[in-house]
């Protein structure tokens, strides 16, 4: 058998990319259109049908939740030709189904492989979320210390002053304390109402302005932010949170036997990675489906961790303008 870091990730790369794109395309037509449903099963049927065709024996570890609740793509299904590397797939066919139903930035279709083994099972409970972009020293920030010290640390390894620091949160009633304390040191904070993978993802790009991510938000959105990080750089640390015991059992169902453990971004995704986003609404990382008549335009990242390479590729498809989307020879 080969060594399990070896899953051909270079030749899988560029299918990964298409099954984003297709999920992206497939979403476009429900952009603004008010149908959070309609728009995330779109994006599922498309990314199905693309990943049903790549020569792996994937596993859904990552996923549309139960089998019971999710008709496709749910943890545990099969997808691929049987063909190929046994690999581990973490998937969201649209990540920010809010934003696309409204039209609101930075909605994306993400998916992320790696060799069987390599990716954290997170339950469907919150994640207790600390995020900072490469160039820093290792725990320059932790969960452990406050929102204020993490801005301070921050900001004294950057050499600047907290002002200078940008966090970015999810806007939600339980971070209320939490972004009190920010504003005493001084930060800014951009709050977004959802999709905190490109949340996180935006700490690894200078050009958003976002210096740190934190708070709570979904566990499985965790493990995919942590293998967009593994490819781009960066640190981040989350800890589950469970709200009641039904939660903590299915966690501990999904093999947790440590309910308070810190992982940090090598022990949610152990293995190397490949990670594809495509942009569904325009957003600070990713420009979203453009329509143009008679075509539709695509922008997607595709990311391997072996080798930190990030390419941006523009796919433009005459006939996904007129069809659903799910086609492709
Ligand atoms: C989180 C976040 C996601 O939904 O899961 C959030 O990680 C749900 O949080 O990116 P609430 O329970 O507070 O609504 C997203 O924002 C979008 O799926």
């Amino acid at each position: 058998m080969s060594a399990p870091a070896d899953f051909n990730d270079r030749m899988l790369s560029l299918g990964l990319a298409r099954v984003s794109e297709a999920a992206a395309m497939a979403s476009a037509r429900l952009i603004g259109r008010g149908d959070e449903q309609a728009a995330d099963q779109a994006a599922v049927n498309a990314m199905r049908a693309q990943l049903n065709r790549l020569d792996i024996q994937g596993v859904v570890v990552i996923g549309e939740g139960e089998r019971d609740e999710a008709p496709m793509l749910y943890i545990g299904e099969q997808v691929g030709t049987g063909n190929g590397p046994p690999v581990d797939i973490a998937l969201d066919p649209l990540e920010g189904t809010t934003l696309t139903a409204k039209d609101m930035p930075n909605a994306l279709t993400v998916i992320a492989m790696g060799p069987r083994g390599s990716m954290l099972h997170a339950p469907d409970v919150y994640m207790d979320k600390l995020a900072v972009g490469p160039g820093y020293p290792a725990g320059v920030v932790t969960l452990d210390m406050s929102p204020a010290e993490r801005v301070r640390a921050l900001a004294a390894a950057r050499g600047c002053s907290p002002a200078n620091i940008t966090v970015c949160a999810l806007e939600r009633p339980r971070h209320e304390q939490m972004i009190t304390e920010l504003r005493r040191t001084d930060c800014a904070i951009r709050l977004i109402t959802d999709g905190d993978v490109a949340g996180v993802m935006h700490c690894a790009e200078e050009s958003t302005g976002i210096d740190m991510y934190m708070g709570l938000g979904g566990a499985p959105e965790g493990v995919l932010a942590a293998a967009a990080l593994k490819c781009m750089g960066g640190q981040m640390f989350g800890r589950l949170v469970f709200r009641n015991r039904e939660e903590w059992g299915r966690a501990a169902q999904a093999g947790i036997t440590n309910p308070d453990r810190i992982y940090t971004r090598d022990d949610m995704v152990t293995g190397d990675v490949i990670f594809a986003a495509t942009g569904v609404t325009d957003g600070s990382i990713l420009s979203g489906i453009r329509r143009e008549v008679g075509t539709l335009t695509a922008e997607t990242i595709l990311m391997r961790s072996k080798t930190g390479s990030v390419r941006r590729m523009t796919y433009r498809n005459p006939r996904q303008a007129t069809d659903d989307g799910v086609s492709g020879r």
